[in-house]
């Protein structure tokens, strides 16, 4: 049994090749939920979103969001109406987002209603969001706070970013069968994706229950790292680091993920590579995803880099 963490487009890759190469009841995948936001009256849960469709192979791989071969009348008509066109919602991704909030105003769990949704697409896997209440990033920058969504896509990451809190985090209830999952006895490893550590792997560890059950789980844990050199495969990760004056690589994931890592597979490019920071142990290998294939290697190697650890956190 692996637990994987993940959020935005590396989690998703990832956790595809995990779901290639291990059978559904011996993976559990549990999404970050901090970029969720109420827009034009929907629910709109992207990590979700992004994790379900490439699961499903129905993610649109260029742009890294939504469907594939996605059609934009709805937002033609928001746009000639006046409406907010900021935040684009395609025709065939549309119906998902209605029927979760419909679902979610009459009172039932999002878990419950993303393995429904995920099941309708094909994907057998277990999804999970990594808890059922509301939990929203908000971006501190030189211009002051911002919502994440009115951070990430309206100004497209551009303010400084000096920080993030997570609203409701410290009283979210953890997803129950993520806390189930990490207390399993049959549990081999958790894989941390390469996801960003700040925005998406954040707000996961923020809420206490599971930074705790992460911290106390008997499995080794492994972080593959999103940095390629100094840069993110994709995203702002690399931004941001350099603007809380850290360096980008594979040592920036040793601070925000402490007594929950005892293994980060970095790049080969990686100055990191080879090391051992303050326990960690950092292991090199080609992290770039080109391909399913790559994905798949990848997700072997992170399972095997991880049962190959001695927990020591
Ligand atoms: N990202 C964008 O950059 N622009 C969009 O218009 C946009 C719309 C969108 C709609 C549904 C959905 O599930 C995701 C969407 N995303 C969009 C992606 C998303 O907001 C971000 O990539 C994540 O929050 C970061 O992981």
């Amino acid at each position: 049994m692996i637990v994987a963490l993940a959020g935005g487009v590396g989690g998703a890759r990832l956790a595809n090749g995990l779901a290639a190469v291990l059978p559904p009841e011996q993976l559990l995948i549990a999404v970050n939920t901090g970029d969720d936001f109420e827009h034009m009256s929907l629910t709109i849960c992207p990590d979700i979103d992004t994790v379900t469709y490439t699961l499903a192979g129905l993610n649109d791989r260029a742009r890294g969001w939504g469907v594939k071969d996605e059609t934009w009348s709805f937002m033609d008509s928001v746009k000639k109406l006046g409406g907010p066109d900021w935040f684009a919602l395609g025709d065939r991704d549309l119906a998902k987002h209605v029927l979760r909030t419909e679902r979610l105003q009459q009172g039932e769990s999002l878990s419950a209603i993303t393995l429904d949704i995920a099941r309708a697409c094909g994907v057998a896997h277990p999804i999970v969001p990594m808890s059922d209440d509301a939990v929203r990033s908000i971006v501190i920058t030189d211009e002051g706070e911002m919502a994440f969504q009115n951070y990430f896509v309206r100004r497209r990451c551009e303010p400084v970013f000096r920080g993030i809190r997570f609203e409701g985090a410290d009283i979210a209830r953890p997803s129950p069968a993520l806390i189930a999952a990490l207390a399993d006895p049959q549990l081999e490893a958790v894989i941390i994706c390469p996801s960003n550590p700040v925005l998406s792997i954040g707000p996961i560890l923020a809420i206490p229950a599971i930074a705790k059950a992460l911290c106390d789980c008997a499995a080794p844990c492994v972080a593959v790292s999103p940095f390629i050199g100094e840069e993110a495969v994709k995203g702002p990760a690399a931004k941001i680091m350099r603007e809380l004056g850290i360096e980008p690589g594979a040592a920036a994931l040793v601070s925000p993920y402490a007594g929950i890592v005892d293994g980060i597979l970095c790049d080969l490019d990686d100055p990191a590579a080879g090391m051992t920071i303050d326990g960690v142990k950092m292991v090199a290998t080609d992290t770039f995803m080109r391909d399913d294939a790559g994905q798949q290697r990848l997700a072997r190697e992170s399972i095997d880099f991880a049962v190959s650890l001695q927990r020591t956190v």
